[in-house]
């Protein structure tokens, strides 16, 4: 089998630097896009080509499928990779891809729209036996078969957008005479966001941890999983802190919720990389809750402690590699956590755009920094302000704790805020540091009027 010859990277920031370095490895020539004000952004300096795409917002470039599509036809690229977000989840783009006979570095245009309709992965995954959380099978029609579904599973419920995302459209009812103006609520709000107003229903679980898995799948059928994630720390829908292993789970825990992820990438004839995020309750009880069809952000610890180089796994795959190695040739050691370092505020979250007047970021022993951020460099308003993921890892949680204090303590920004205290607070934290915790921590230590985290 052929590897590519030239890659084209439709994204910026730290996850195009990660992929140009996965190409790099694999001997595969890169060609950058950019926007106007990312012409010294580092992704082009590292990429063997780069072309510029359109002007600054999102929408005019690393959202502009006609100019991606003619960058790469331009530049010769047999493939496109589409990192995180922009156009990494949609399946318009992928099959633009397909016929202008451009491979697509992800999975098939079926598995992104399962992917993106909630309702529907959910109704697939109920259907193959994979458990849900007792709720409606597929989209809620209206208000009163709401009123039905809520008596029979009972309160409280959690309504959710089938294209949810980033918590719009959620809302959790407590009482009966309050679904009416809930559901409505919710159902505008998902139509405005994304164009569909579909609306579906689970039993609200109170203390939940958000649980997830990394699969590898080839064009063959053959699926294997990376092991589990935790990604319970998380504000307002946004992850903050993400580790691996799921440190405090049972002993049977892993091979249970690995075994659960394959059967739900098989129930959908998964291709490609992506997670399947499950929740888990106080009883360890596991519920499927939705498929990225995606890389994601915090693949980096799977990585960590599976040493499989996911992107690298992920660009074979989709040149039509068969996987290389069987479920049981993956080793787990140790323990990996990281950081989502934000250009923010790191009381109000607020974004904080701007010049990096010194930036040095901490090394050494087990530390792992993935950033598109140098000295001199403005990170502009326009897109998402994750400017650095810090990956420590450790021969267990209590020294990648520790070592994550460490290194946090050494990384260096001037010029810019960003949200490096908060996640010092956190890392000093009794109950994050003794597993007592879950999606409601920071909700709850703001609650406790504490100072606030
Ligand atoms: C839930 C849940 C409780 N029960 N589902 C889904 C998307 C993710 N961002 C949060 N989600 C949740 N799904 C059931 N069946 C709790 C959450 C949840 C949450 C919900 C509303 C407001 C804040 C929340 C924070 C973390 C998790």
């Amino acid at each position: 089998m052929k590897l590519f010859k030239k890659v084209l990277i439709a994204n910026r920031g730290e996850i195009a630097v990660r992929v140009i370095r996965a190409c790099r490895e694999l001997g595969i020539k890169t060609v950058a896009v950019y926007s106007e004000i990312d012409r010294d952004a580092l992704h082009v300096r590292l990429a063997d080509e780069s072309v510029c795409i359109g002007p600054a917002s999102s929408a005019q470039s690393y959202l502009n499928i006609p100019a991606i599509i003619s960058s790469a036809e331009i530049t010769d690229s047999e493939a496109i990779h589409p990192g995180y977000g922009f156009l990494a989840e949609n399946p318009h783009f992928t099959e633009a891809c397909s016929t202008s006979g451009i491979t697509f570095i992800g999975p098939t245009p079926d598995n992104i729209r399962i992917g993106g309709d909630k309702a529907k992965a959910r109704q697939v995954m109920k259907k193959k036996g994979v458990p849900v959380v007792p709720g409606s099978d597929g989209p809620v029609s209206d208000e009163e078969n709401a009123l039905k579904i809520a008596k029979k599973i009972g309160l409280p419920v959690i309504l959710k957008a089938a294209a949810g995302g980033g918590g719009k459209g959620m809302r959790i009812v407590n009482e009966e005479k309050d679904l009416g103006n809930l559901f409505h609520m919710a159902h505008r709000e998902t139509l405005a966001a994304f164009g569909n107003g579909d609306l579906y229903m689970e039993k609200y679980l109170p203390e939940i941890r958000h649980i997830e898995v990394q699969i590898l799948a080839d064009n063959k059928g053959n699926i294997v999983h990376l092991g589990e994630r935790d990604c319970s720390v998380q504000r307002r829908h946004q992850k903050l802190i993400e580790e691996a292993p799921f440190a405090f789970a049972p002993p049977r825990f892993r091979k249970q919720i690995g075994d659960l992820a394959i059967k739900a990438a098989k129930a959908m004839r998964y291709k490609n990389i992506g997670t399947i995020e499950f929740i888990v309750d106080k009883e360890w009880n596991i519920y499927f809750m939705e498929i990225n069809t995606r890389v994601q952000v915090e693949h980096p610890v799977t990585e960590m402690i599976t040493g499989v180089d996911i992107i690298k796994e992920q660009i074979k795959l989709a040149a039509g590699e068969p996987l290389s190695f069987k479920q049981h040739n993956v080793k787990f050691s140790g323990h990996s956590i990281e950081c989502r370092i934000n250009a923010e505020d790191p009381e109000r979250f607020v974004p904080s755009p701007g010049k990096i007047t010194l930036f040095i970021p901490p090394g050494g022993p087990g530390v792992r920094v993935d950033t598109a951020a140098y000295t001199g460099w403005t990170v502009p308003a326009h897109y998402d302000s994750l400017i650095a993921k810090l990956i420590v890892y450790g021969k267990d949680r209590e020294e990648a704790a520790a070592r994550m204090r460490r290194a946090l303590d050494e990384f260096i920004v001037e010029g810019i805020k960003t949200t490096i205290p908060f996640h010092k607070k956190i890392l000093n934290d009794p109950d994050f540091l003794s597993g007592n915790f879950n999606t409601s921590f920071l909700e709850k230590k703001n609650e406790a009027g504490k100072k606030p985290l």
